[in-house]
């Protein structure tokens, strides 16, 4: 492969729901998840994050095994309720003495820790009052970033405030299909708009406090192509991507809400959870951003499946995503397109002239486990999307990074354990650990990178 510049990043990802287990212990209050995942039905097979890879247990045999792999960089996130078991008040320090301990682990075998502070695992208690349906949330979000960072901050730079926020309010509030299951209208736009609030009210006391730290956020970004080249796909698809992406990205990025927004959720919502000095607050600059990349969607026109706008979910936006291309899937049914990879990079980049430098932060897929672990398939994947990645820095993008997902297989939200992203396979029932062919193959790819820029270390 072409070499990458100087400096660039080599990752991998995990977060803590889908990884830690442990949920009772040293004083943790329930998450979402754990409500969520003890709905029958709401997770395939019943699973749930209770034991996962067990990694609260296990997290310096996890360290070591990323110094055999030789990575930059981990990424991983912070469970919320670990540190506040209700979400605010009470500091458990034995939850933050575990991500201290990992922390140190990291810096000792020459890892930067890239830290996430949520990703999709708000306090029970919270949701209680709310959740992300209300203002107080991102208040409470501020003060348990802080708190991290407080005891953080000395050895940690990179602050991440929020996991693809698509995912926390519209599949969380709006489709119900991830914690906590609700399928509203103006509640899961809100939530959208709350998390928001919740990343600039962070960054903005997270930088008063540490202006020598890093801070950004993670989106999943990736095209979405109409089916055929009808105006009406044409207008489906740009509604598609107002919903996962553009009500996100433009207020960041952007300065202001899209255009369309008030027409595709008319009747719907009002949205009067706007507040003035809302608009600062989220598009204040950041350090980086970081994209989250698997597939490319694509999207026909259909009809709203609710025709009455005030009891509509968010998510029936007139738009049917079932109508897959002739092209290679994964295991997820996903469409195997690299080349949307440089598309989301350079389109993101021409868009918005002041995007921050980019990292790729998640990019991974799912195959059925051969014989003896050799995912050939993966190594594939991983191989071809890097290429992409390669191509969109010729274009012109600032990309710092890539991080694989996973590091280890996971607890994979609703398809619970079944879908295996790991370049490390886990046993559920031992919980060994084997590195599959793409763990060292990627490790030969890190090494080889190094060595082709000269950088130390
Ligand atoms: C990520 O979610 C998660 O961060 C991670 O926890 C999870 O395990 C991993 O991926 C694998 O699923 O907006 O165009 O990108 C990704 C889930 C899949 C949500 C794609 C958004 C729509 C396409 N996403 N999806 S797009």
């Amino acid at each position: 492969m072409t070499d990458f510049p100087r400096g660039f990043r080599w990752g991998v990802a995990t977060s803590s729901y889908q990884i830690e287990g442990a949920a009772d212990a040293d004083g943790r209050g329930p998450s979402i998840w754990d409500a969520f995942a003890a709905v029958p039905g709401a997770v395939a097979n019943g699973d749930t994050g209770a034991v996962a890879c067990d990694h609260y247990h296990r997290m310096p045999e996890d360290v070591a095994l990323l110094g055999e792999l030789g990575v930059d960089a981990y990424r991983f996130s912070v469970s919320w309720s670990r540190v506040l078991p209700t979400g605010a008040g009470a500091v458990e320090p034995r939850g933050l003495d575990f991500y201290s301990r990992l922390v140190d682990e990291l810096l000792g075998r020459g890892i930067e820790p890239f830290l996430t502070l949520y990703h999709w695992d708000l306090p029970q208690a919270l949701e209680e009052r709310g959740g992300w349906r209300s203002r107080d949330t991102a208040l409470r979000f501020a003060d348990y970033a802080l708190v991290v960072q407080e005891a953080l901050g000395d050895r940690v730079t990179k602050w991440t405030t929020f996991n693809e926020p698509y995912v926390s309010s519209i599949v969380g509030y709006g489709e119900g299909r991830h914690a906590p299951g609700a399928r509203e209208g103006h509640g899961s736009l809100a939530a959208a708009h709350h998390l928001l609030v919740a990343h600039g009210l962070a960054v903005r006391a997270l930088r008063e406090a540490r202006p020598d730290h890093e801070f950004g956020i993670v989106l999943n970004q990736s095209p979405s192509v109409p089916v055929t080249g009808s105006d009406a796909d044409a207008a489906a698809a740009r509604r598609h991507d107002l919903l996962l992406r553009r009500q996100f990205t433009e207020p960041l990025f952007g300065g202001a809400y899209p255009e369309d927004y008030e027409e595709t959720f008319a009747g719907v919502t009002d949205a009067s959870f706007r507040l003035d000095g809302d608009l600062e607050l989220i598009g204040q600059p950041l350090d980086y951003v970081g994209i989250n990349y698997y597939y490319r969607q694509h999207v026909a026109d259909a009809p709203h499946r609710d025709p009455d706008p005030a009891t509509r979910t968010s998510i029936d936006i007139g738009i049917d995503t079932t109508r897959l291309p002739d092209v290679p899937r994964t295991a997820m049914n996903w469409p195997v397109e690299p080349h949307g990879l440089t598309d989301t990079l350079v389109g993101l980049t021409r868009r918005y002239p002041d995007l921050p430098p980019v990292y790729v932060t998640e990019n991974g897929c799912v195959y059925p486990d051969n014989p003896g672990f050799v995912d050939q398939e993966r190594i594939e994947f991983l191989r071809t999307h890097l290429a992409a990645a390669r191509d969109a820095i010729d274009a012109g993008v600032d990309l710092r990074g890539y991080f694989v997902w996973s590091f280890l297989d996971n607890f994979e939200w609703a398809h619970g354990y079944r879908p295996r992203f790991g370049l490390v396979h886990v046993d559920y029932g031992t919980l060994v650990r084997t590195p599959r062919a793409s763990f060292h193959w990627y490790r030969d790819l890190v090494a080889e990178q190094r060595a082709a820029v000269g950088a130390a270390g």
